[in-house]
Protein backbone atom coordinates (compact mmCIF):
# COMPACT_ATOMS: atom_id res chain seq x y z
CA UNK A 1 0.00 0.00 0.00
CA UNK A 2 1.18 3.41 -0.64
CA UNK A 3 1.35 5.93 2.26
CA UNK A 4 -0.73 9.21 1.21
CA UNK A 5 -0.91 12.34 2.32
CA UNK A 6 -3.92 14.04 3.36
CA UNK A 7 -5.24 16.99 1.10
CA UNK A 8 -4.80 19.80 3.15
CA UNK A 9 -8.16 21.59 2.56
CA UNK A 10 -7.37 24.63 4.52
CA UNK A 11 -4.31 26.03 2.68
CA UNK A 12 -4.45 27.28 -0.84
CA UNK A 13 -3.09 24.89 -3.57
CA UNK A 14 -1.73 25.94 -6.99
CA UNK A 15 -2.88 24.70 -9.97
CA UNK A 16 -0.64 22.00 -10.61
CA UNK A 17 -1.48 20.95 -7.09
CA UNK A 18 -5.44 21.05 -7.81
CA UNK A 19 -5.48 19.02 -11.20
CA UNK A 20 -3.32 16.52 -9.19
CA UNK A 21 -6.60 16.34 -6.20
CA UNK A 22 -9.45 16.19 -9.20
CA UNK A 23 -7.44 12.88 -10.63
CA UNK A 24 -7.25 11.61 -6.78
CA UNK A 25 -10.89 12.07 -6.14
CA UNK A 26 -11.63 10.67 -9.55
CA UNK A 27 -9.81 7.80 -8.25
CA UNK A 28 -10.81 7.69 -4.59
CA UNK A 29 -14.61 7.84 -5.45
CA UNK A 30 -15.02 6.16 -8.90
CA UNK A 31 -18.27 4.78 -8.75
CA UNK A 32 -19.51 9.04 -8.06
CA UNK A 33 -16.91 11.20 -9.45
CA UNK A 34 -15.50 11.24 -12.90
CA UNK A 35 -13.28 14.35 -14.67
CA UNK A 36 -15.08 15.81 -17.90
CA UNK A 37 -12.46 17.67 -19.73
CA UNK A 38 -14.76 20.94 -21.92
CA UNK A 39 -12.75 23.25 -23.02
CA UNK A 40 -9.32 25.19 -23.50
CA UNK A 41 -7.92 28.22 -21.91
CA UNK A 42 -5.86 31.11 -23.97
CA UNK A 43 -2.76 29.28 -22.91
CA UNK A 44 -4.36 26.00 -24.06
CA UNK A 45 -4.72 24.18 -20.50
CA UNK A 46 -7.51 21.55 -20.35
CA UNK A 47 -10.56 23.14 -19.08
CA UNK A 48 -12.03 20.62 -16.24
CA UNK A 49 -14.71 19.76 -14.08
CA UNK A 50 -15.76 17.28 -11.57
CA UNK A 51 -18.88 15.83 -12.10
CA UNK A 52 -20.55 13.77 -9.33
CA UNK A 53 -23.36 11.66 -8.55
CA UNK A 54 -25.00 8.01 -8.64
CA UNK A 55 -24.61 6.42 -12.07
CA UNK A 56 -27.94 5.93 -11.98
CA UNK A 57 -28.07 5.03 -15.99
CA UNK A 58 -31.30 7.38 -15.47
CA UNK A 59 -31.42 11.45 -17.24
CA UNK A 60 -30.77 13.08 -14.05
CA UNK A 61 -31.29 16.58 -13.10
CA UNK A 62 -28.19 19.12 -12.48
CA UNK A 63 -26.05 21.66 -10.36
CA UNK A 64 -23.40 24.16 -12.00
CA UNK A 65 -20.92 25.06 -9.94
CA UNK A 66 -17.61 27.16 -10.83
CA UNK A 67 -14.95 28.72 -8.75
CA UNK A 68 -11.67 30.79 -9.95
CA UNK A 69 -13.38 32.83 -12.68
CA UNK A 70 -11.18 35.42 -11.29
CA UNK A 71 -7.36 34.71 -10.38
CA UNK A 72 -6.74 36.87 -7.13
CA UNK A 73 -9.99 35.51 -5.87
CA UNK A 74 -8.39 32.47 -3.80
CA UNK A 75 -10.66 31.51 -1.32
CA UNK A 76 -12.89 30.65 -4.71
CA UNK A 77 -11.54 27.55 -5.61
CA UNK A 78 -10.85 26.47 -1.75
CA UNK A 79 -14.50 26.58 -1.34
CA UNK A 80 -14.39 24.42 -4.49
CA UNK A 81 -12.46 21.67 -3.38
CA UNK A 82 -14.10 22.02 0.14
CA UNK A 83 -17.31 21.60 -1.26
CA UNK A 84 -16.56 18.58 -3.42
CA UNK A 85 -15.24 17.20 0.04
CA UNK A 86 -18.07 17.85 1.83
CA UNK A 87 -20.89 16.26 -0.40
CA UNK A 88 -18.94 13.53 -0.86
CA UNK A 89 -18.48 12.96 2.90
CA UNK A 90 -22.03 13.99 3.66
CA UNK A 91 -23.20 10.96 0.94
CA UNK A 92 -21.60 8.02 3.41
CA UNK A 93 -24.30 8.97 6.01
CA UNK A 94 -26.91 11.23 4.83
CA UNK A 95 -29.95 10.44 3.64
CA UNK A 96 -30.85 13.47 1.99
CA UNK A 97 -27.75 13.73 0.31
CA UNK A 98 -27.89 10.22 -0.89
CA UNK A 99 -31.37 11.40 -2.53
CA UNK A 100 -29.78 14.86 -4.34
CA UNK A 101 -27.11 12.39 -5.69
CA UNK A 102 -29.35 10.01 -7.18
CA UNK A 103 -31.75 12.31 -8.65
CA UNK A 104 -29.11 15.38 -9.68
CA UNK A 105 -25.30 15.46 -11.11
CA UNK A 106 -22.79 18.05 -9.64
CA UNK A 107 -20.65 19.73 -12.24
CA UNK A 108 -17.73 21.58 -10.02
CA UNK A 109 -15.17 23.53 -11.93
CA UNK A 110 -12.43 23.83 -9.18
CA UNK A 111 -10.76 26.77 -11.20
CA UNK A 112 -12.17 28.10 -14.56
CA UNK A 113 -9.51 30.69 -15.24
CA UNK A 114 -6.29 28.53 -14.86
CA UNK A 115 -4.29 30.97 -17.12
CA UNK A 116 -4.75 33.87 -14.40
CA UNK A 117 -4.22 31.78 -11.66
CA UNK A 118 -1.53 29.82 -12.47
CA UNK A 119 -0.27 34.22 -12.90
CA UNK A 120 -1.52 35.08 -9.51
CA UNK A 121 0.82 32.27 -8.24
CA UNK A 122 3.97 33.19 -10.23
CA UNK A 123 3.76 37.11 -11.13
CA UNK A 124 0.69 38.98 -9.60
CA UNK A 125 -1.11 38.10 -6.82
CA UNK A 126 -3.73 40.73 -7.29
CA UNK A 127 -4.49 39.55 -11.49
CA UNK A 128 -7.72 39.26 -11.79
CA UNK A 129 -8.68 38.54 -15.40
CA UNK A 130 -7.86 35.81 -17.74
CA UNK A 131 -4.49 36.06 -19.80
CA UNK A 132 -5.56 36.26 -23.87
CA UNK A 133 -3.35 39.43 -25.50
CA UNK A 134 -5.32 42.33 -26.10
CA UNK A 135 -6.34 43.75 -29.44
CA UNK A 136 -3.65 44.97 -31.17
CA UNK A 137 -2.53 47.84 -30.65
CA UNK A 138 -2.64 47.61 -26.92
CA UNK A 139 -0.22 46.67 -24.39
CA UNK A 140 -2.11 44.93 -21.63
CA UNK A 141 -3.27 41.79 -21.85
CA UNK A 142 -6.54 40.10 -20.04
CA UNK A 143 -9.98 39.86 -20.83
CA UNK A 144 -12.45 39.93 -17.35
CA UNK A 145 -14.00 37.02 -17.94
CA UNK A 146 -17.48 37.78 -15.84
CA UNK A 147 -17.73 40.77 -18.23
CA UNK A 148 -17.11 38.85 -21.20
CA UNK A 149 -20.53 36.49 -21.30
CA UNK A 150 -23.39 36.88 -23.51
CA UNK A 151 -25.90 38.79 -21.26
CA UNK A 152 -26.08 42.31 -22.05
CA UNK A 153 -22.46 42.49 -23.08
CA UNK A 154 -20.93 46.03 -23.20
CA UNK A 155 -23.65 48.10 -22.37
CA UNK A 156 -22.79 48.64 -18.63
CA UNK A 157 -20.59 48.61 -15.74
CA UNK A 158 -17.57 47.72 -17.99
CA UNK A 159 -14.72 49.14 -19.81
CA UNK A 160 -13.76 49.23 -23.47
CA UNK A 161 -10.21 50.26 -22.40
CA UNK A 162 -8.20 46.62 -22.77
CA UNK A 163 -5.84 48.14 -19.62
CA UNK A 164 -8.84 47.94 -17.38
CA UNK A 165 -9.84 45.50 -14.54
CA UNK A 166 -13.33 45.10 -16.31
CA UNK A 167 -12.08 45.24 -19.93
CA UNK A 168 -14.90 42.67 -21.66
CA UNK A 169 -12.92 41.71 -24.51
CA UNK A 170 -13.78 42.36 -28.10
CA UNK A 171 -17.01 40.86 -28.75
CA UNK A 172 -19.55 38.71 -26.50
CA UNK A 173 -17.83 34.88 -26.07
CA UNK A 174 -14.30 36.60 -27.26
CA UNK A 175 -12.64 34.42 -24.76
CA UNK A 176 -11.97 30.39 -24.82
CA UNK A 177 -12.77 30.11 -21.26
CA UNK A 178 -16.20 31.49 -21.48
CA UNK A 179 -17.08 29.89 -24.33
CA UNK A 180 -16.08 26.93 -22.47
CA UNK A 181 -18.73 27.61 -19.52
CA UNK A 182 -21.65 28.39 -22.20
CA UNK A 183 -21.39 25.79 -24.72
CA UNK A 184 -21.04 22.93 -22.10
CA UNK A 185 -24.13 24.21 -20.27
CA UNK A 186 -26.45 24.85 -23.32
CA UNK A 187 -25.43 21.44 -24.46
CA UNK A 188 -27.83 20.42 -21.22
CA UNK A 189 -29.56 23.79 -19.94
CA UNK A 190 -33.08 21.56 -19.49
CA UNK A 191 -30.97 19.52 -16.91
CA UNK A 192 -29.62 22.76 -14.80
CA UNK A 193 -31.88 23.80 -11.99
CA UNK A 194 -29.26 25.66 -10.45
CA UNK A 195 -26.26 28.14 -11.39
CA UNK A 196 -24.09 29.00 -8.70
CA UNK A 197 -20.62 31.29 -9.33
CA UNK A 198 -18.20 31.78 -6.65
CA UNK A 199 -16.61 34.93 -6.39
CA UNK A 200 -14.99 36.98 -3.15
CA UNK A 201 -14.94 39.25 -1.35
CA UNK A 202 -17.56 41.39 0.16
CA UNK A 203 -19.83 38.82 1.96
CA UNK A 204 -23.04 38.97 -0.72
CA UNK A 205 -25.34 36.82 -2.70
CA UNK A 206 -26.13 38.00 -5.68
CA UNK A 207 -29.16 37.67 -7.64
CA UNK A 208 -29.52 38.27 -11.45
CA UNK A 209 -29.93 41.18 -13.47
CA UNK A 210 -26.66 42.75 -13.48
CA UNK A 211 -27.76 45.29 -15.15
CA UNK A 212 -30.83 47.59 -13.86
CA UNK A 213 -33.55 47.72 -16.47
CA UNK A 214 -33.91 44.53 -16.07
CA UNK A 215 -35.68 42.37 -13.85
CA UNK A 216 -35.50 38.83 -13.51
CA UNK A 217 -38.86 36.89 -13.57
CA UNK A 218 -38.67 35.13 -10.53
CA UNK A 219 -36.75 38.20 -8.97
CA UNK A 220 -39.40 37.21 -5.41
CA UNK A 221 -38.30 33.86 -5.29
CA UNK A 222 -34.33 34.70 -6.19
CA UNK A 223 -34.52 37.18 -3.18
CA UNK A 224 -36.73 35.17 -0.77
CA UNK A 225 -34.16 31.58 -1.28
CA UNK A 226 -30.92 33.65 -0.59
CA UNK A 227 -32.24 35.55 2.21
CA UNK A 228 -32.97 32.01 3.48
CA UNK A 229 -29.44 30.41 2.39
CA UNK A 230 -28.10 34.20 4.20
CA UNK A 231 -29.70 33.23 7.37
CA UNK A 232 -28.04 29.91 6.81
CA UNK A 233 -24.56 31.40 6.95
CA UNK A 234 -24.91 33.64 9.83
CA UNK A 235 -26.00 30.54 11.59
CA UNK A 236 -22.59 28.91 11.30
CA UNK A 237 -20.35 31.56 12.58
CA UNK A 238 -22.60 35.09 12.99
CA UNK A 239 -21.33 36.46 9.32
CA UNK A 240 -23.95 38.73 7.72
CA UNK A 241 -24.30 38.18 3.97
CA UNK A 242 -26.26 41.18 2.14
CA UNK A 243 -28.37 39.83 -0.22
CA UNK A 244 -29.91 41.55 -3.88
CA UNK A 245 -28.69 42.64 -7.43
CA UNK A 246 -25.38 44.09 -8.15
CA UNK A 247 -27.22 47.24 -9.00
CA UNK A 248 -28.95 47.49 -5.43
CA UNK A 249 -26.13 46.22 -3.67
CA UNK A 250 -23.25 47.92 -5.46
CA UNK A 251 -22.94 48.63 -8.94
CA UNK A 252 -24.35 47.71 -12.44
CA UNK A 253 -22.63 45.28 -14.72
CA UNK A 254 -23.39 43.20 -17.85
CA UNK A 255 -21.75 39.93 -19.44
CA UNK A 256 -21.73 38.11 -16.49
CA UNK A 257 -21.92 34.51 -16.26
CA UNK A 258 -24.76 34.67 -13.53
CA UNK A 259 -26.79 36.66 -15.59
CA UNK A 260 -26.14 34.88 -19.37
CA UNK A 261 -27.57 31.38 -16.94
CA UNK A 262 -30.47 33.33 -15.76
CA UNK A 263 -31.42 34.78 -19.45
CA UNK A 264 -30.99 30.89 -21.02
CA UNK A 265 -33.76 29.69 -18.22
CA UNK A 266 -31.55 28.33 -15.61
CA UNK A 267 -33.88 29.41 -13.18
CA UNK A 268 -32.17 29.92 -9.75
CA UNK A 269 -28.51 31.68 -10.78
CA UNK A 270 -26.56 33.75 -7.77
CA UNK A 271 -23.16 34.85 -7.27
CA UNK A 272 -21.15 34.63 -4.16
CA UNK A 273 -18.70 37.03 -2.57
CA UNK A 274 -17.01 35.06 -0.26
CA UNK A 275 -15.26 36.50 2.79
CA UNK A 276 -14.44 38.89 3.98
CA UNK A 277 -15.42 42.69 4.06
CA UNK A 278 -12.00 44.29 3.04
CA UNK A 279 -10.11 43.81 6.01
CA UNK A 280 -7.78 41.14 3.67
CA UNK A 281 -9.84 41.74 0.94
CA UNK A 282 -8.21 39.05 -2.05
CA UNK A 283 -5.88 37.94 0.34
CA UNK A 284 -7.82 36.67 3.04
CA UNK A 285 -5.41 34.60 5.52
CA UNK A 286 -5.45 30.53 5.30
CA UNK A 287 -6.97 30.69 8.98
CA UNK A 288 -10.08 31.90 7.69
CA UNK A 289 -10.34 29.63 4.82
CA UNK A 290 -12.25 26.61 7.33
CA UNK A 291 -14.62 29.66 8.76
CA UNK A 292 -15.29 31.05 5.22
CA UNK A 293 -15.88 27.42 3.62
CA UNK A 294 -18.37 26.15 6.20
CA UNK A 295 -21.10 29.33 6.31
CA UNK A 296 -20.61 29.12 2.45
CA UNK A 297 -21.31 25.62 2.44
CA UNK A 298 -24.06 25.96 4.21
CA UNK A 299 -26.00 29.09 2.08
CA UNK A 300 -24.94 26.67 -0.96
CA UNK A 301 -26.60 23.85 0.31
CA UNK A 302 -29.82 25.61 1.28
CA UNK A 303 -30.23 26.38 -2.38
CA UNK A 304 -29.34 23.52 -3.88
CA UNK A 305 -31.64 21.61 -1.51
CA UNK A 306 -34.67 23.69 -2.52
CA UNK A 307 -33.70 23.47 -6.28
CA UNK A 308 -33.95 19.67 -5.53
CA UNK A 309 -37.21 19.74 -3.68
CA UNK A 310 -39.00 22.10 -5.76
N1 LIG B 1 -17.30 40.81 -8.10
C1 LIG B 1 -18.08 40.49 -9.26
C2 LIG B 1 -17.54 41.18 -10.48
O1 LIG B 1 -17.59 40.55 -11.52
C3 LIG B 1 -20.07 42.05 -8.87
C4 LIG B 1 -19.55 40.67 -9.10
C5 LIG B 1 -20.47 42.83 -9.92
C6 LIG B 1 -20.16 42.53 -7.60
C7 LIG B 1 -20.96 44.09 -9.71
C8 LIG B 1 -20.67 43.79 -7.36
C9 LIG B 1 -21.07 44.56 -8.43
O2 LIG B 1 -17.09 42.32 -10.42
C10 LIG B 1 -16.05 40.36 -7.96
N2 LIG B 1 -15.49 40.50 -6.74
O3 LIG B 1 -15.45 39.85 -8.86
ZN1 LIG C 1 -14.74 37.99 -8.86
Amino acid sequence: TVERVEYDYYKYHSMQEILKWMSQMQTDYSDLVRIVDYGKTYEKKTISLLKIGQDTGAKKKAIWMDCGIHAREWIAPAFCQYFVREILKAYKTDPKMQEMMKNMDFYVTPVLNMDGYDYSWSTDRLWRKNRSPGPSGCNCSGTDLNRNFDANWGTIGVSPDCCSNTYCGMGPLSEPEAQAVTFFVESRKEDFLCFLTIHSYGQLLLVPYGHPNYTASNYQELMDVGLAAADAIKKVHGKHYTVGTSPDVLYPNSGSSRDWARMSGIPLAYTFELRDNGTFGFKLPEDQIQPACEEAYSGALHIITYAHDK
